[in-house]
This record gives C-alpha cells, structure tokens and sequence, in this order.
C-alpha cells in the first residue's frame, strides 16, 4: 500500500510515523508513506494556498489549484473516473463519514493507493470534493484546527491493519470493536500491587474459566461505558 498526505504543515508529521507498528510495516515493505507540502504546488509568486471566501465571511478557504496540481503530480488526472483501480483520494473534513473499525477495515481490504488531504482554515474550496475526492471522513464529533491530526489517526488505524503487520504481541482479532465488545481487564505482575490485588480466576491456570471471566468483564465494562455498542444503534457494523 502506498499512502501520501498533502499538507500545508509537513512538518506537523515529524517522526509519528517512526514508531511502532507503522515502523515494522515501513520496514516490511508492507506500506510506504509520503508526506507533501501542498504550499509547493502553488503557482503565484507569494506561494498561496488559502483565498477570501466568495459571497464574504470570516476566515480562508484553502485553494482548489495547489490540490488539484498535486493529485495531477501524484496520479496522473485530475478526473475521478480515469484513477487507476484501488485509488482513493479522502477528503478528512469534520462533514465526512465517521471513522469507525469498518471504514479502516474497507481501506485496509481494498485500497492499494490512498491520498490524504488535510484540510486547514474554515475548509476547502468545494470543487476539490466535486473532482477529486473519493471519500470524504471524519474522525469524531469534536472541532479540531485542520485535518493533520485525523490523517496520523486514520492512517495508523489502517496500517496496522494491512496482513501481517502485527507482530506477535497482538492481534487484530482480539481487539476491542472487532467483536462489537471493548476489551476485558488486563493484568501482569506482580500479583499484589500496593495492596491491590489480581482477580483469583487469573491465577488458577483454568482457561475455560478465564475466557469466561474475560467475557463477562469484556459485556459489563460495554454495558458501562458504551450501552451504544450493544444496541447497534452507532452505525458501527
Ligand atoms: C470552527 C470552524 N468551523 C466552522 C464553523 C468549521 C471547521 C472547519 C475546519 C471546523 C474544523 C475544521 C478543521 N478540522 C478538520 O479539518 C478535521 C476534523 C475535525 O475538526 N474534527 C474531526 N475530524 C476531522 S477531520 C478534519
């Protein structure tokens, strides 16, 4: 999988991809990852990427033409319909889809080229979602500066998802939201830490129990904090 960001803060990425699982991934040879500095797509002499907003308003909006430059640079067309299979070019912008473990999933599944695009000020000249943008995601209800810290979040959710990514020490079918629950209490030594002591079923070695244990812990911490995933009224599956 290939997956490059344009931003106008390239350096807002640093070494957030270094690390980790997105590391070994790099590593493998499984993902490549690129960031652009969408500022050196700009034509004028200023090097704009921002404009007044047409009928008035307060604040910028980031401009069509650096973007469509890049994604020309990048894919070769600035038409949706002429990208080469398993392209998507999203759009995170507080109007897109939620990001849920199925939105990553799709991506990770299907996806062999992924562009992000970070938006900045009060958003993004519109006829870059009318030409370009396969997709359009959001990473949750909360207003954020731009999109940069959504791009990190949705690329690390898909990374580690892409097979063999994961080592050893975990595994995608035991995470919370894969089985629709959050995950059980955890554990290590020692077994009495200041007084606060492990539940007794960890330590009996009887593994039917323990998976039972961890089942009804896993329900009754979802009962508590996320009724929403029980009810499959969040759109999560
Ligand atoms: C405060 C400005 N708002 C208009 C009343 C709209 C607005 C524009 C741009 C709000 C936030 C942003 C910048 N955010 C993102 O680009 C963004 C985002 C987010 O804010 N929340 C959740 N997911 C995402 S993905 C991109």
């Amino acid at each position: 999988m290939k997956i490059d960001v344009l931003t106008i803060f390239p350096e807002f990425f640093g070494q957030v991809f270094d690390f980790g699982i997105i590391r070994r991934a790099k590593g493998a040879g499984l993902v490549s990852i690129n960031v652009h500095d969408i500022r050196e797509f700009a034509t004028d002499k200023h090097k704009m990427t921002d404009d007044r907003p047409f009928g008035g308003g307060d604040g910028m909006v980031m401009k069509a033409e650096p973007i469509f430059l890049a994604i020309e640079q990048l894919l070769g067309t600035t038409e949706r319909e002429k990208y080469p299979p398993g392209t998507k070019v999203i759009l995170l912008s507080p109007q897109g889809r939620p990001l849920k473990q199925l939105v990553a999933q799709e991506l990770a599944d299907d996806a062999e080229h992924i562009i992000m695009i970070c938006g900045r000020y009060e958003g993004v000249d519109e006829r870059v979602n009318d030409a370009l943008v396969t997709d359009e995601i959001s990473i949750g209800d909360y207003v954020m500066s731009g999109g940069e810290p959504a791009a990190i979040v949705l690329t690390d959710a898909i990374v580690r998802l892409l097979p063999e990514a994961l080592g050893s020490e975990t595994s995608a079918e035991n995470d919370s939201f894969s089985n629709g629950l959050l995950d059980c209490p955890h554990y290590t030594r020692p077994a009495d830490f200041r007084g606060m002591s492990v539940p007794e079923v960890l330590l009996n070695g009887n593994h039917a129990e323990i998976e039972k244990w961890r089942h009804e812990k896993a329900l009754e911490k979802t009962k508590r904090l996320r009724p929403d995933l029980l009810t499959g009224e969040n759109g999560d599956t």
